[in-house]
């Protein structure tokens, strides 16, 4: 959507642009990469859409994890279907971001030096295999919440890449969900390992929403911009109203002993998670961030073969090309 100025013609041109990038926000309109945009918007979706593509290709580690010792093909078969798709949510998003004006080389740079986030869940260890339902279930259903909201962003190719994810990632929830329940209705012994799972996973899967809105730096600029639609405290009510029904279904408990329905509110009440436990994973201190990152080093470095080839086929292409459109051009005189 390009947007129209509504200032007065004799404005000067900062202010009558700034004027139609407003009246289009305001219209719920979306922004196109070749619309004028104030520097900070460009970078708050810079921050924003890399940190989460970033968060889909680190978040492949944890479940990539188990894909050698799946325990059966069907579930090896599903589990490398779901990391691929992460991988490839990871390139939409990046190629989003390129949008923007900065490269993906830049930002793998940035992630690996530390320069930019990646989502805090990603930094918990993979214990047992009721780990890859737990993360179905849990993470994938808290990025639903976070996400669907998303595809309404006011940045086109944001609000574009979650439509097509937002459709994966409930299947991934779906598959995590049918393995929990597939194992709840085995021994007691996998009864007790989907627990387990869940007991660990349930509050980082809350931390993912981000701080309290009152400690939350970004959210009041992000809201006006239109670029989050949600804020963090409500998405993560939205989860928690929407996972209790189904912890019932499943017959697990959710460690939180101050869970309860709030029939004032129409919502649950809960528990405060542990503020302090999600900035020391953010500031690079949880329990994998050290490997997470050093994998994925390794990964860029051992890829550098394929980007080189890839950049000299590229190139010889172009020569060929020319020569080939030289001599069509030649027999056509
Ligand atoms: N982890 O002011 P706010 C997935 C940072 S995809 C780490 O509230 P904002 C799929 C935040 O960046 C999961 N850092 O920030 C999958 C900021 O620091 P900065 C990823 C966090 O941006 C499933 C500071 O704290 N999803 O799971 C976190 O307005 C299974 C202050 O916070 C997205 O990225 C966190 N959890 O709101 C893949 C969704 N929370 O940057 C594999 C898009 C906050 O100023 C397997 N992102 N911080 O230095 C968003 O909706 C927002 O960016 C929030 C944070 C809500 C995450």
């Amino acid at each position: 959507m390009t947007t129209t100025p509504s200032a007065p013609l004799d404005a000067p041109d900062e202010d009558r642009l700034l004027a139609g990038f407003d009246a289009t926000i305001a219209r719920n309109d979306r922004i196109e990469p070749r619309d004028w945009m104030p520097e900070g918007y460009r970078k708050t979706l810079v921050r924003q859409v890399a940190q989460h593509a970033h968060s889909e290709i680190i978040g492949m580690q944890p479940e990539g994890n188990w894909l050698t010792r799946a325990p059966s093909l069907r579930r090896k078969a599903i589990l490398l279907a779901k990391v691929q798709d992460e991988a490839g949510h990871g390139l939409y998003l990046y190629s989003a971001c390129e949008t923007l004006g900065v490269s993906r080389a830049e930002l793998t740079e940035m992630l690996i030096e530390g320069r930019q986030k990646y989502s805090s869940i990603f930094n918990y260890p993979t214990l047992s295999y009721a780990d890859v339902g737990t993360i179905g279930w849990l993470v994938d259903g808290a990025a639903i919440c976070n996400q669907v909201p998303l595809c309404r962003t006011s940045f086109g190719p944001y609000g574009r890449a979650m439509i097509r994810i937002c459709k994966e990632e409930s299947f991934h929830q779906r598959q995590g969900y049918e393995l929990l329940m597939t194992m709840m209705r085995g021994t007691d012994e996998q009864r007790a390992m989907v627990q387990e799972s869940v007991d660990r996973f349930w509050w980082p899967a809350l931390m993912m929403f981000g701080p309290p809105d009152a400690e939350s730096p970004n959210t009041a600029q992000s809201m006006a911009w239109g670029i989050k639609r949600n804020t963090n405290d409500d998405l993560r009510q939205r989860f928690v109203d929407m996972t209790v029904p189904q912890a019932e279904a499943l017959g697990v408990t959710l460690p939180d002993p101050d869970l309860v329905w709030n029939e004032d509110r129409g919502h649950h009440d809960f528990g405060e998670p542990d503020w302090e436990e999600f900035m020391a994973v953010v500031k690079g201190n949880g329990p994998c961030n050290a490997q997470r990152i050093a994998h994925r080093r390794r990964a860029h470095e051992d890829g550098a073969w394929v980007r080189e080839a890839a950049t000299a086929f590229a190139a010889r292409s172009r020569i060929a090309g020319a020569q080939q459109a030289r001599v069509e051009e030649e027999s056509t005189r």
